[in-house]
């Protein structure tokens, strides 16, 4: 009886599938999402005279992710003493940062390497949700 249930479903999700035009292809990225789920995901952010783009990210309390970084055009630091972030984003190249917060709250990332006149008001809020 269940098989009967379980195969009727599978008959009516085929119908279904073809009906909307649905090939096999998506089942096949659904699966490869599932297991991109792994790798943390990638939060691009552009560091430039004298803010972050985008200014606020909210992250999730024991999820890795990797804060992609680039700067247009100097050198600009990225700190945050309770994400446990402290690196510098140089203007020629990307710079990786792997974080993962372990406390739920609002926190500030900072220049923190001088930069010029508009320095000390360069920073971004990230937001960390249990
Ligand atoms: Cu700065």
């Amino acid at each position: 009886m269940k098989t009967t249930i379980f195969k009727n479903k599978i008959v009516a999700a085929t119908l279904l599938a073809a009906a909307c035009g649905i090939t096999l292809a998506t089942v096949a990225s659904k699966t490869n999402l599932a297991s991109a789920d792994v790798n943390p995901k990638v939060i691009e952010i552009a560091a430039k005279k004298f803010d972050f783009t985008p200014s606020e990210i909210t992250l999730k309390k024991g999820e890795p992710v990797i804060l992609r970084l680039t700067s247009s055009d100097r050198v600009h630091g990225f700190m945050s003493k309770p994400l446990k972030i402290d690196t510098d984003i140089p203007n020629d190249k990307t710079k990786d940062v792997a974080v993962t917060p372990d406390t739920a709250g609002d926190f500030t990332v900072i220049c923190d390497h001088y930069c010029g006149t508009g320095h000390g008001n360069m920073k971004m809020k990230v937001t960390v949700v249990e």
